[in-house]
């Protein structure tokens, strides 16, 4: 027997320097796995995964950067539209750490861009290489007012914390926009452009089979 739900879409970005552990991250996040020789990621590339969260269904596409300078400006032509972004820095590399200030004006630089973000310092199975305290990481966390998670994509250790973590402050923010757009409806007069997002957003219907799988691990592989 089939039935209908509704599915949240979510689109999110990896951002950080190269070798930082970003693909990693996804990988673990997406696939449950490491990969110790996992290739620098060329251009872009993107997963996806849906699961059952906060009683929602919730399909979260990852788009994951290069953190090569040579892939600067293909990397930020994906900024558009995307709702989410896991900056990350390694602990065992503090220059990634300095460069943290330069992604954030990045994404400050990109104006209609309306994106939530996550520090995550990954990395920290590498005790004995730490390069960056925690101290120091919360307070630069602090410092641009975002959440702040420690993670390591090898042993797994709080990388579905960080991806959630991001999906509760999108969620939170998309269902607040959507009481905002309703009140507003209520009180004035809307266009039928404004109508047509509040019909569209948060949710979009599905159709799912009764007993599918509610944590699908799906691949997607694109541009490489
Ligand atoms: N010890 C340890 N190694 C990690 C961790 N995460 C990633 N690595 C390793 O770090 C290297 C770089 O990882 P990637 O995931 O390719 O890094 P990236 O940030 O995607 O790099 P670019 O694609 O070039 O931007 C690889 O050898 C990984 O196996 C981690 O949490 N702990
Ligand atoms: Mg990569």
């Amino acid at each position: 027997m089939s039935r209908l739900v509704y599915e949240q879409k979510l689109k999110f970005l990896t951002l950080g320097d190269t070798a930082v552990g970003k693909t990693s991250l996804v990988l673990r996040f997406s696939d449950d796995e490491f990969e110790k020789n996992i290739l620098p990621t060329i251009g872009i590339d993107f997963k996806v995964r849906t699961l059952i969260f906060q009683e929602k269904r919730v399909r979260i596409q990852v788009w994951d950067t290069a953190g090569q300078e040579k892939f600067k400006n293909i990397t930020s032509a994906y900024y558009r539209g995307a709702q989410g972004i896991i900056l990350t820095y390694s602990v065992s590399n503090r220059k990634s750490y300095e460069h943290v200030d330069y992604w954030i004006k990045n994404i400050e630089n990109c104006s209609d861009c309306e994106i939530e973000t996550i520090l995550v310092a990954n990395k920290t199975d590498l005790e004995k290489q730490r390069e960056v305290s925690k101290e120091e990481g919360l307070k630069l966390a602090n410092k641009y007012s975002i959440p702040y998670i420690e993670t390591s994509a090898k042993s797994g250790k709080n990388v579905e914390e960080a991806f959630l973590k991001l999906a509760k402050k999108v969620l939170s923010k998309k269902n607040s926009n959507f009481t905002k757009k309703k009140s507003r409806f209520k009180s004035t007069s809307v266009s039928t452009s404004s109508l047509d997002s509040m019909i569209t957003t948060p949710t979009t219907p599905v159709i799912i089979e009764e007993n599918e799988k509610i944590d699908e691990r799906e691949e997607n592989k694109c541009c490489n």
